[in-house]
């Protein structure tokens, strides 16, 4: 078995440094600078055209995209270990959840990022794929997007009111999820509101592969 990380610090493919500490298969890390262009270089585009970090190559065959990622390896690793759900209803609520914090609250986060007035790290970074300039910035759209994170943030307190962890116990659904919340509260989104989420998000720190990559 071979399997292949393509890896940035403090970029999306940190969700996937996360599952694969959880998961605890083993992988050979190539790690990219974004600032430094590595992901424009032609070598990495042939692994992905659209210039992006995270990707995986597993036994030859390149995926891309986190949400992709995290539900592949969950089925191919994480099913024995109780880390997915096996082919049920289930698995399809961990879809749901998975998919929605890339395409829903991710998209609105990272509206966020880049039309924050505050020029800063990650995604308003120049050179960045996101990066806008500053004098296209418009308050009323970085406002609008920082609704749509509340709203997004609202949907994922009620669904936690239920039970501890988005699938009931500890899932990889956790792990995926609580990495996009981690990289939108570092851009100052208050959550005290949100107090169920704080637990969660507390509780899931706690997990040793997580803790581990904290230290
Ligand atoms: N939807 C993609 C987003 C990946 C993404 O945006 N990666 C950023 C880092 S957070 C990247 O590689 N950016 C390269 C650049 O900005 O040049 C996923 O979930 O994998």
């Amino acid at each position: 078995m071979s399997l292949i990380f393509y890896y940035s610090p403090m970029s999306t493919a940190v969700i996937t440094e996360c599952v694969l500490a959880e998961l605890g298969v083993d992988h050979e890390v190539k790690q990219l600078n974004i600032q430094s262009g590595d992901t424009l270089k032609p070598e990495f585009l042939k692994i992905n055209p659209n210039a992006r970090v995270p990707a995986i190559v597993h036994d030859g065959t390149v995926i891309w995209e986190s949400a992709a990622i995290t539900m592949y390896l969950g089925e191919v690793f994480g099913v024995k270990e109780k880390l997915y759900p096996e082919l049920s209803p289930k698995r399809g609520e961990a879809m749901k959840w998975i998919v929605w914090s890339n395409v829903t609250l991710a998209e609105a986060g990272g509206r966020m990022a880049a039309l924050s007035p505050e020029s800063g790290a990650g995604t308003t970074e120049t050179k960045s794929l996101d990066w806008v300039p500053p004098e296209m910035r418009f308050e009323v759209a970085y406002e609008k997007a920082k609704a749509d994170v509340l709203n997004c943030f609202k949907i994922l307190e009620d669904a936690l009111q239920e039970q501890g962890f988005m699938l009931g116990a500890y899932s990889l659904v956790d792990t995926h999820v609580q990495g996009i919340v981690g990289w939108i509260c570092s851009m100052g989104v208050d959550l005290s509101l949100f107090p169920k989420m704080m637990s969660w998000l507390s509780h899931c720190g706690q997990r040793p592969a997580l803790a581990k990559m904290q230290n």
